[in-house]
């Protein structure tokens, strides 16, 4: 038993989708925490005016009944309010009259930073618009709501994730950065920044040592450079681990088999040991810029300057809540498969049964 998703959307079409199959019958969703994380996923200082634009809700066309989940695959879909302003541009289906509105004009000139050049290239695009769409951040979307599902799970087992920004443009979250994100604004530049998700309450032996594809650090790790503009990734103590000494990196193992320190993140052997799940992520600055590098116009070989359309100046908010989806539904993917069950019930009492074997208290 795992739990799986799949997603599709492009930036400008009509809607985002996602299926998530794998869940437990009898779990209750709450549409407004859902919707919660949807909101805090679009605030955040430096983002474009295209979030006051959308005002993300899910819509559930299966999978659930009267708020709880039936064992079967769930369909989420989440509307792009936008696509009114590109009906023509974005049309799934031949449009009808003139070119008209956005996304009406090929897109020629590759962002640097983007997915645009290979994108094209590799599809054999003459619009870099056809990869770019669907290579935007705004398929996060989906992907957030995939993880409140995962959390609504992870709760019932006791675990809790929370995800948070530690710096923006190089300057700690309590420093200066709403000023270097005005300056930055103001230099038509971007910025990235770094988050922290943190899980509490993982039992140990989620994740395996088993295989390489079972460890819960690489699955992390993939799930969290999966998400757009994410350039690293470091679990505990990470890179900082490979300038100490061992006396000085591992965390020694007490008589209730807790540790004082924590600085392998949670995280032994691909498995959880019990202590916190501690996971940095870096995402380098936004590769849309309204002062634009330099580039090559695709069609006619000459030099030019990349693509300018909206965007945000730094997104960095908005990672940290994207991360902590996908922590939580690695998390929670990793829990179905070491504890099974078709009904919650039978999920929640093997967990117990384990907890009790292993004699653990949470
Ligand atoms: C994005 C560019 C901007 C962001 C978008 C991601 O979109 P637009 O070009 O429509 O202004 O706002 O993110 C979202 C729409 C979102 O909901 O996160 C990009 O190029 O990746």
């Amino acid at each position: 038993m795992t739990l799986e998703l799949r997603t599709a959307g492009e930036s400008h079409g009509p809607a985002l989708v996602a299926i998530v199959s794998g869940l437990p019958a009898g779990l209750t969703l709450d549409r407004d925490a859902i919707d919660h994380d949807l909101g805090r996923r679009q605030r955040g200082y430096g983002r474009s005016p295209r979030q006051k634009l959308e005002q993300d809700r899910v819509e559930v066309l299966a999978g659930l009944r009267h708020g709880r989940t039936l064992g079967s695959p769930l369909a989420l879909v989440i509307r792009n309010r936008d696509h009114e302003n590109w009906s023509w541009g974005m049309s799934p289906w031949p449009p009808e009259g003139d070119a008209t509105g956005k996304g009406a004009t090929p897109v020629t000139l590759p962002r640097p930073g983007h997915a645009d050049l290979a994108g094209a290239l590799k599809y054999g695009h003459d619009d870099t618009r056809d990869a770019l769409e669907r290579a935007s951040a705004r398929q996060t979307a989906v992907q957030v709501a995939a993880g409140a599902v995962a959390k609504a799970l992870l709760r019932q087992i006791g675990v809790g994730v929370g995800g948070r920004v530690l710096e923006i443009g190089g300057h700690a979250l309590e420093e200066e950065w709403q000023g270097t994100t005005d300056a930055a604004r103001a230099g038509r530049d971007t910025l990235g920044g770094i988050v922290e998700v943190v899980a509490e309450g993982v039992p140990p032996g989620l994740g395996s040592y088993a295989e390489k594809e079972t460890r819960l650090d690489a699955r992390l790790a993939a799930a969290l450079m999966g998400i757009q503009a994410v350039k690293g990734v470091e679990i505990g103590d990470g890179f900082a681990l490979a300038r100490v000494k061992g006396s000085e990196a591992h965390d020694e193992i007490g008589p209730d088999r807790r540790r004082e320190t924590n600085r392998a993140g949670g995280i032994e052997g691909g498995l959880t040991n019990g202590e916190p799940v501690i996971v940095r992520v870096a995402m380098k600055p936004l590769p849309t810029l309204m002062r634009p590098l330099r580039s090559v116009d695709l069609e006619s070989g000459e030099p030019g300057e990349a693509l300018v359309e909206r965007s945000d100046v730094q997104a960095v908010e908005a990672l940290a809540v994207v991360a902590e989806a996908a922590v939580s539904w690695e998390l929670a993917r990793a829990a179905r498969e070491k504890f099974g069950g078709d009904a919650l019930s039978d999920f929640l009492g093997a967990h117990v049964a384990y907890l009790e074997r292993i004699r653990w208290n949470a």
